[in-house]
């Protein structure tokens, strides 16, 4: 067998089977706005490729290293300078947003694994009018699906991916926020294995940077603070098979040699203005303060890239890399490998492919959340390729697919629409109430962009199967002593700063080698102190054979919150926070270095959410990891049915694939009872997750509302270095 057609779970990144309700979405065909314009990229891989932006420079005596300076700005954002405008696009208008450098599009990061990412970051917002609640205007940095280590501020080796680390906006001391983002070249192949010994190279594919100030993460986001990190090879994961299941040099050569790469980064702002878009020639326009939903016509797919609210001077837009309808081409004999991300704050986009009677076109997945996706086989070691007709991205998900247009697949049409489609779930009737149909996602039908499958003129008899390769192992040792090293930094210097709010931190730091980028120069940041890890007497913070961890989406007083508790193995839950609001001085689960554990992420609100834990990767718990914690559920439950087409049973927890987001389905009552529940794996096996980091819902509305909690992975004997409740 080839590829597979069933549809799979993957996260934050689903496959939707059919659409629950109504008949195939029409598109219409018409021709887009134009070539698509690439964001700009940065590439430490190749110094042959020019540098995107005049804020990004490759790093001397370092090869392959980048350091990038982004400037936290509140500008407004135009088409000026079309398609050479370096990012500033936003659609056709003019629109004041918090942004990187005055653009919708910071550069893209392409660095191989070993290599160094540098962030000059400056926070130039203004000092936002007295009265301002604090966290207006402040910023920090988040490098999204990377497994990094998060040195806090004052680390020797420089800031890492932490997001207890708050610059405000308005001062100008000496020291610069300088975050330096190691990627390792190996990763212990316990991350994905718990049993293994060896390590294994560091995945590549697709993370981004975005800010992670708790209460203003969305804004920011929303406003163009996010970019790519890609790591390795962006053709990697096209490998050709031979007869013999072996990867065939000569054939994967020839695939990426007729292959292009193109990266197609999804956002969408909600605009009042009074002009629409095909007439917008940048007039001015304001982000709407508060949502609204779009009327498309039944069964229709809004045309051109936005749908407007029932309020005439309420545009809702939907962009390609700031391009509104952009013309996507698949030329004759060739193919296009996308590489998707969905960097919206809190929109959720499904992915088709459409021809004008709504039939969706087939396409091949490569990665999702930058990790390997498909169906691993343990005699040959290779991955399948899947394909798909449908793609769930919820807010954060990344994905690379391939468009073939080599003989491999054929089309029903040779203009297509690129399109994001609602799943429509219907609650059946009763005796008492009538049958109703909602919006799961809350997604308009919206054709995103005009695709061209140029006519095929060399049809091949066999097409080559497409493999995808498991990380290959690369030594059988573990960490070195300079990892060991580095992590016994890190748990010292992580547990330096309890209980002391928002004191700030004048430790100095080493100082980076990045290179000097002129300019302002930012402030030095303070230490956002967190409170204590849960301990139980005589066991610590770990869990015992049979323990499971529960985190629970809720709400508390009408806010979004989170509450976490330990559930043993006859089920019994004992408690450790109630559902609360974040709170970083709040008791919070750790978990001891080396750890493999089950989570239970149980949502019992009646609308879906998005979980994302940072500084890992986990995939759905199996049938046997379930068994030893008690479960006798699968790894879904969705008590509602509303994520049927999203989660297919069949598949749930068979499927190698690994995630830092996973949808979680509602609760099917309001009040919370009877709530959705989905179960991971989550190991703690690399030095670069020793530290304090969060999870929580990755629709960064519900983040900055509440939903999200510390937790810590704590090198050493916990009870000794960890303050008691
Ligand atoms: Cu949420």
């Amino acid at each position: 067998m080839g590829e597979r057609w069933k549809s799979v779970l993957w996260g934050s990144v689903g496959l939707v089977g059919l659409l629950a309700a109504g008949p195939a979405l029409a598109a219409d065909r018409a021709a887009g706005t134009g070539p698509l314009v690439a964001p700009p990229i940065c590439s430490g891989r190749d110094a042959a490729v020019p540098l995107g932006s005049d804020k990004c420079k490759r790093v001397e005596n370092e090869p392959g290293s980048i350091a990038l300076t982004l400037n936290g700005t509140v500008s407004t954002l135009n088409n000026v300078g079309g398609s050479n405008s370096g990012g500033k696009l936003t659609g056709g208008y003019a629109i004041s947003t918090t942004n990187y450098n005055d653009v919708y599009h910071p550069p893209v990061m392409e660095v191989d694994a070993g290599n160094t990412i540098y962030f000059q970051l400056n926070n130039l917002m203004p000092t936002p009018a007295a009265g301002s609640p604090p966290p207006t205007n402040h910023t920090n940095l988040h490098t999204h699906g990377l497994i990094v280590a998060p040195r806090p501020l004052g680390s020797p080796e420089g800031l890492g991916d932490n997001i207890f680390v708050d610059f405000a906006p308005g001062q100008n001391p000496p020291q610069g926020a300088q975050y330096r983002i190691n990627i390792p070249k190996v990763i212990p192949k316990a991350v994905f294995e718990p049993n293994s010994a060896e390590n294994v190279a560091y995945p590549t594919g697709l993370n981004w940077y975005h800010p992670h100030i708790h209460g203003v993460t969305s804004p920011q986001v929303g406003g163009g603070m996010a970019g790519l990190i890609s790591i390795g090879a962006p053709k990697d994961q096209l490998i050709v098979e031979g007869a013999d299941g072996r990867p065939d040099a000569k054939a994967t050569e020839e695939l990426r040699a007729r292959t292009g790469v193109e990266y197609l980064i999804l956002r969408e702002m909600r605009l009042n203005t009074a002009t629409l878009p095909e007439n917008a020639d940048n007039a001015p326009a304001v982000i709407a303060p508060k949502g609204f939903s779009c009327t498309t016509p039944a069964g229709q797919v809004a045309p051109g890239g936005y749908c407007t609210g029932a309020d005439p001077s309420q545009v809702w837009l939907f962009t390609v890399n700031g391009q509104r309808y952009p013309d996507l081409t698949v030329p004759s004999g060739r193919n296009k490998l996308w590489r998707i991300a969905n960097m919206s704050a809190n929109q959720t986009f499904v992915l088709q492919l459409l021809d004008d009677k709504g039939n969706a076109q087939a396409f091949d997945v490569l990665t999702v959340d930058g990790v390997t996706a498909g169906k691993p086989d343990d005699k040959s070691g290779r991955v399948e390729s899947v394909g798909v007709t449908s793609l769930l991205m919820m807010p954060a998900a990344r994905a690379e697919i391939l468009v073939r247009n080599d003989g491999a697949r054929t089309y029903t049409a040779k203009d297509l629409v690129l399109a994001s489609t609602p799943v429509m779930v219907t609650t059946p009737a009763t005796p008492t109430t009538p049958a109703t149909t909602s919006n799961l996602f809350g997604n308009p039908a919206i054709a995103l962009a005009a695709v061209h499958i140029e006519p095929a003129q060399v049809a091949q008899a066999a097409a080559p199967r497409l493999s995808l390769q498991k990380p290959p192992v690369l030594a059988s040792t573990t960490a070195t002593p300079k990892e060991k090293a580095a992590a016994r930094t890190t748990v010292a210097s992580g547990h330096n700063h309890r209980h002391d709010g928002h004191a700030h931190g004048h430790t100095a730091m080493a100082a980076a080698p990045v290179p000097a980028q002129g300019g302002a120069s930012a402030n030095d940041g303070s230490t956002i102190g967190i409170g204590p890890c849960f301990t139980r007497p005589k066991v610590g913070i770990g869990l015992l054979a049979g323990e499971r961890r529960q985190v629970t989406f809720g709400l508390a007083s009408g806010t979004l919150a989170l509450g976490a508790g330990i559930v043993d193995y006859k089920g019994k839950v004992n408690e450790q926070i109630a559902v609360t609001p974040f709170d970083a001085s709040n008791g919070h689960v750790c978990s001891p270095f080396g750890a493999s554990e089950v989570w239970e992420l149980v949502n019992a609100t009646n609308f879906p959410h998005n979980f994302h834990m940072h500084q890992v990767k986990f995939r759905l718990a199996k049938e046997e990891d379930l068994k030893k914690v008690g479960v006798k559920t699968g790894p879904i439950v969705d008590p509602t049915g509303a994520m049927k087409n999203v989660y297919l049973p069949e598949d749930g927890g068979t499927v190698d694939v690994w995630h830092d987001t996973l949808p979680l389905p509602p609760s099917a009552n309001a009040d919370g009872t009877n709530p959705g529940r989905v179960y991971i794996v989550v190991n703690f096996k690399a030095v670069e997750q020793i530290g304090s980091f969060v999870y929580h819902c990755h629709i960064l509305g519900h983040e900055d509302a509440g939903m999200m909690a510390a937790m810590e992975v704590v090198n050493g004997t916990p009870q000794m270095k960890v303050a008691q409740r």
